[in-house]
């Protein structure tokens, strides 16, 4: 078999990435590890930068999307019960469309049946071969089979806990991590959200969020502790932990409801330099991971694709390798920003373990100063709603 670019993984980075190029008449194999349905079952982003709309409407995939999310012109910031807004239209000039994750990927998979782009799933052994050289190609059991695709060039877009990452050797790799010692359990429910934007929370009993996925389904997050297991967690103390977490004036009107999706992630700050390796290049969650608070994992997906995208238009329509060999500085580039942000957000919203008092000083010093300061309003609103690619 032959393609021009092999795609290791069919999440939302390895789907713009084939519907993207697609569109411009580039053939692009997917290979999958899970189904079709386990890959859309997974919940996880909801938050949409401006630049990730953009892309899906040159992949020809955001109707559904303009029809169905919803845009937020701000959000709240709040630290027991004082509270600050973050204008984003006002500050950074647009908004962010609150879709699923799962949504996105709904909409790229049925583009791509419907275009009969060629995806493998349920795909193992995948080893990538040759890739420093001009001549890769990517081996792998499919149905019983081996297999070989060979291509001009592979795009790891396989996650966190893929083979791309690791198919560079360690002596070209740096790898840079920050692991924080607490999680996020969060639940999805049936019921109308608690308010029209999201509120991120920094409470005496820790960090919460509420979220949202459209009018009549919310999606809530408390910090907990890494020891803990969603199971152990009924739907009552969840409900009880995210009250005593929020401004009272949320925890009143709150509708509560059984949960329909319960799970913990963990908290984790990390990224591969480089993110190419010959003709390998990372894509997403397989290149880095941010701490899900500033809402950029997904986002930061869609900057990489955009760089690789453009990169493979401009050697495929003009001969010019000039944003392949650029691919991984710039991709970076953007990368170190939004984990500063990240981190930062991560930093000021939650409760550390063993954190003092001179600690907590400094988050209150910090909201009060967001709270005065239009400058630090606009900062954080830049930030959120998506630095220029
Ligand atoms: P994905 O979505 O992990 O997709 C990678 C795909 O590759 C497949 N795969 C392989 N395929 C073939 N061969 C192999 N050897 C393979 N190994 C893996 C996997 O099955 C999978 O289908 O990466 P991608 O496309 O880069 O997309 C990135 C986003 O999914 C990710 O950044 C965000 O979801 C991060 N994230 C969140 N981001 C937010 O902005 N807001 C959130 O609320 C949020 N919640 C989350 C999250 C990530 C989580 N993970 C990874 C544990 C919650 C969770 C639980
Ligand atoms: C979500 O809705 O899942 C979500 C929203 C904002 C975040 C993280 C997660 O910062």
């Amino acid at each position: 078999m032959r393609t021009q670019v092999a795609i290791i993984g069919g999440g939302p980075s390895g789907l713009l990435l084939g519907q993207l190029l697609h569109r411009q008449g580039i053939d692009a194999v997917v290979l999958e590890r899970q189904t079709r349905d386990y890959v859309l079952g997974r919940i996880r982003a909801g938050v949409l930068e401006e630049g990730f709309v953009d892309l899906m409407a040159e992949a020809g995939v955001a109707d559904r999307m303009e029809k169905e999310g919803i845009r937020h012109d701000g959000t709240v910031l709040a630290f027991g019960e004082q509270q600050v807004h973050i204008d984003f239209t006002r500050f950074a000039g647009r908004p962010v469309m609150v879709y699923g994750q799962t949504e996105v990927t709904r909409d790229l998979y049925d583009a791509r049946e419907k275009a009969g782009a060629e995806t493998f799933f349920k795909v193992e052994d995948v080893t990538l071969c040759d890739v420093e050289t001009d001549a890769p190609y990517v081996t792998f059991r499919h149905e019983g089979e081996d297999k070989r695709l060979d291509c001009d060039y592979i795009a790891g877009c396989d996650g966190f806990h893929g083979v791309s990452r690791t198919t560079i050797p360690e002596s070209v790799r740096t790898e840079f991590e920050k692991v924080y010692p607490f999680g996020w359990l969060g639940i999805l429910s049936e019921t109308p959200p608690v308010h029209d934007e999201l509120i991120y929370s920094n409470s005496e009993q820790g960090f919460a969020l509420c979220s949202m996925r459209h009018r009549m389904l919310s999606r809530y997050y408390v910090q907990c502790p890494l020891t803990n297991k969603a199971e152990d967690w009924s739907d009552d103390a969840f409900w009880t932990a995210l009250k005593a977490r929020i401004p009272q004036e949320y925890a009143e009107r709150i509708v509560t409801g059984p949960s329909i999706e319960k799970s913990i992630a963990p908290l984790r700050s990390f990224v591969c330099e480089p993110m190419r390796w010959g003709r390998l290049f990372l894509c997403g969650d397989a290149a880095h991971i941010v701490p899900p608070t500033g809402a950029k994992g997904l986002n930061s997906a869609a900057s990489d694709i955009y760089y690789l995208y453009h990169a493979l238009l401009e050697h495929y329509q003009e001969k010019s390798t000039a944003g392949i060999e650029a691919y991984s500085g710039r991709a970076l580039a953007r990368i170190w920003k939004t984990q500063r942000f990240s981190w930062w957000m991560t930093s000021l919203l939650h409760r550390f373990p063993g954190q003092d008092p001179f600690d907590l000083k400094m988050q209150r010093a910090e909201l009060a100063f967001l709270n005065d300061s239009e400058d630090a309003q606009a900062a954080l609103a830049r930030n959120y709603v998506g630095l220029p690619y």
